[in-house]
């Protein structure tokens, strides 16, 4: 290959930040989802693209407690990407918290390589709560997670997942739904990725999972409709769940509104960039806009 791709050692902080630095992380996350997706000739990068500022904002906000340096640490919260196949921003996101060296975003979907096209196949990778992927299972493994801590253990922890909207396809999303509201588990934050966008088309036209706003409200969620890109709505969201938290409220759904390939014109709101990974070329483009 004629593009040399090398990853920087940069690793960020988790703390409360003013937005204006989140510019940074978030052009260092696109980046890497771009180059590692590159090099791995294979992987999604529409998805990753457009959750890229939930993400950071959740991992390097001081919105979750987690140690790099002890991944089992007892009283972590927990993060579930359910949407598996999103996994090129979460190994980002991992690596840039120092879970694992940032050069091994190289190895992505390579044989024996930790990060496999889906979290956790193996399990080796630190900061992977669980293995995901398999669409509507991963929130279901993370509901039992909150209802384990809120109901059984009663401590402290929250837990925290990102789903697809194509996703909620899946019945096992509403199983989750109807568990988490029932139970009314306040540590339960549920984010969904709402780009509207689906493997082959629309999610509205494929099979509609709308209105989600009062589907969510149904099941006994407290629902905040945010801009998805928007840091100051994020922070907002994130911050009236740990508020709901506090008052031992209800669970909680954002529903972030995205694009689909956030940050690279070419990607942006393009379904057909669900399931690609760019080639050289189209790597080389997307570098540049992404400074
Ligand atoms: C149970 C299951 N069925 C099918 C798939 C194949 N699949 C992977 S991603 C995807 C579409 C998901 O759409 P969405 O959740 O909206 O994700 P986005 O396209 O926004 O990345 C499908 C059908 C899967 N991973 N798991």
């Amino acid at each position: 290959m004629s593009l040399e791709i090398n990853f920087s050692d940069k690793v960020f902080e988790n703390r409360k930040r003013n937005n204006s630095e989140y510019e940074e992380i978030t052009l260092t996350i696109r980046r890497d989802i771009i180059k590692s997706l590159v090099l791995a000739k294979s992987g999604h990068s529409g998805g990753p693209l457009g959750i890229t500022e939930v993400i950071s904002v959740l991992f390097f906000g001081g919105y979750m407690k987690y140690n790099p340096s002890n991944p089992n640490m007892p009283n972590r919260d927990r993060f579930v990407l359910s949407a598996g196949h999103m996994a090129p921003v979460q190994y980002s996101v991992l690596a840039r918290a120092g879970f694992f060296p940032t050069e091994e975003l190289k190895t992505l979907r390579k044989y024996n390589s930790r990060l496999q096209g889906h979290p956790g196949l193996d399990m080796h990778l630190p900061g992977i709560e669980t293995s995901s992927g398999s669409l509507g299972q991963g929130v279901s493994i993370a509901v039992g997670m909150a209802m384990s801590d809120f109901i059984i253990d009663k401590n402290e922890r929250k837990v925290f997942c990102i789903t697809g909207d194509g996703e909620l396809q899946e019945g096992a999303s509403w199983e989750a739904a109807m568990a988490a509201g029932s139970h009314k588990l306040s540590n339960f934050c549920w984010i969904v990725d709402n780009n509207d966008c689906q493997i082959d088309g629309r999610v509205k036209d494929i099979l509609s999972v709308y209105p989600l706003k009062e589907k969510f409200e149904s099941f006994n969620f407290n629902v905040i409709e945010i801009d998805g890109h928007d840091i100051d709505q994020i922070q907002a969201a994130f911050d009236k769940f740990n508020e709901n938290h506090k008052n031992n409220d209800l669970p909680t759904c954002i529903i972030a509104k995205t694009y689909m390939g956030q940050g690279v014109s070419f990607m942006k709101d393009q379904y057909n960039w669900h399931g690609n990974p760019p080639n050289e070329e189209q790597a080389i483009t997307a570098l540049s806009e992404l400074k």
